[in-house]
């Protein structure tokens, strides 16, 4: 599939070594990961702060729990995508690569992306409200109800960031490193509304980054891009990759 890219975008990729791709939901929708926002999003019957806050989780933590388990078994039975893909094509091109993303899907480390900073934590993962202990994800999905921890009874919760929460700190320093030195940062298929994530993409552009937006909507940060690719990240990303190879091609590298 070719896309026509802007001269400019295509000076960039010829000549930069450090690049981040900051992925939200959409990176995702075409594994048949439901996204959070928008017409098919997760939270189109519930609000997310009914369900992703430890308000929500104090008040009703079977309701909390029964949302999570469903997710856990949608992500367990679901495979990386041709966006995905190409993100671990595009990092041999690069001297440094990151990938920055909100989801907790894990799917980027499973497609083979070897620098994955994980903002908003990880579904797979699990702990201990009490005693902080690691908790194994089939002990979970098999107990149904509300887990308790079997070496203090406490309460298990997903690992993951809810609102309200702060963001694991080495995971946005080094976002934060990274986005400083990026000369190209990707912003894929994500709305943009959650922070402080969403101000990654600004700081990528202060600090000189060509900002490059992927997704079938404009969000807030549209206007305010260098470049916006409007499309699926799945068509768009590949061929962003196949103009990377030749330009790289071109210039012997
Ligand atoms: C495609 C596509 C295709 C479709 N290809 N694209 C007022 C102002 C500013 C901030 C705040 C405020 N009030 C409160 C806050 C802070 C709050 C916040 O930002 N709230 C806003 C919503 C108002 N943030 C926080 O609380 C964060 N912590 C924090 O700030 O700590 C400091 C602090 C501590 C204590 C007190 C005060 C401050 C934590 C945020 C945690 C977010 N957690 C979640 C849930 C994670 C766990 C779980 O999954 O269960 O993270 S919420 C949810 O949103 C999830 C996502 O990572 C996140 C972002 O969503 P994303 O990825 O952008 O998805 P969508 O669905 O929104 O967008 C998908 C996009 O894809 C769309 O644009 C589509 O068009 C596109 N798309 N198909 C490419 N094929
Ligand atoms: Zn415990």
């Amino acid at each position: 599939m070719s896309v026509h890219l802007s001269d400019s975008l295509l000076a960039v990729l010829s000549r930069a070594t450090r690049a981040v791709a900051f992925t939200g939901a959409g990176i995702s929708a075409e594994s048949g990961v439901p996204t959070f926002r928008g017409a098919d999003g997760l939270w189109n019957k519930l609000k997310p702060e009914e369900l992703a806050s430890m308000d929500a989780f104090m008040k009703n933590p079977a309701l909390v729990w029964e949302w999570y388990v469903h997710r856990k078994t949608i992500m367990a039975a679901i495979v990386p995508n041709e966006g995905h893909r190409a993100l671990v094509r595009m990092e041999r091109h690069f001297a440094e690569f990151a990938v920055v993303t909100q989801n907790i899907d894990n799917l980027h480390r499973r497609a083979g992306s070897t620098r994955v900073m994980e903002l908003h934590g990880n579904i797979e993962r699990n702990y201990c409200m009490q005693c902080g202990k690691a908790c194994p994800d089939v002990a979970v999905v098999t107990d149904r109800g509300i887990p308790t921890c079997p070496a203090c009874g406490g309460r298990i919760r997903p690992d993951v960031v809810w609102f309200g929460e702060m963001l694991p700190d080495d995971e946005w320093e080094a976002a934060v490193r990274a986005t400083e030195r990026a000369e190209i940062f990707f912003s894929i298929g994500t709305s943009g509304v959650v922070y402080p994530a969403a101000s990654l993409p600004l700081m990528a552009r202060q600090a000189g980054a060509y900002v490059v937006e992927i997704n079938p909507d404009p969000t807030p940060l549209t206007p305010r891009a260098d470049e916006f690719l409007r499309g699926p990240a799945g068509m768009l990303l590949p061929a962003i990759c196949e103009e990377l190879e030749q330009c790289r091609q071109k210039r012997g590298r």
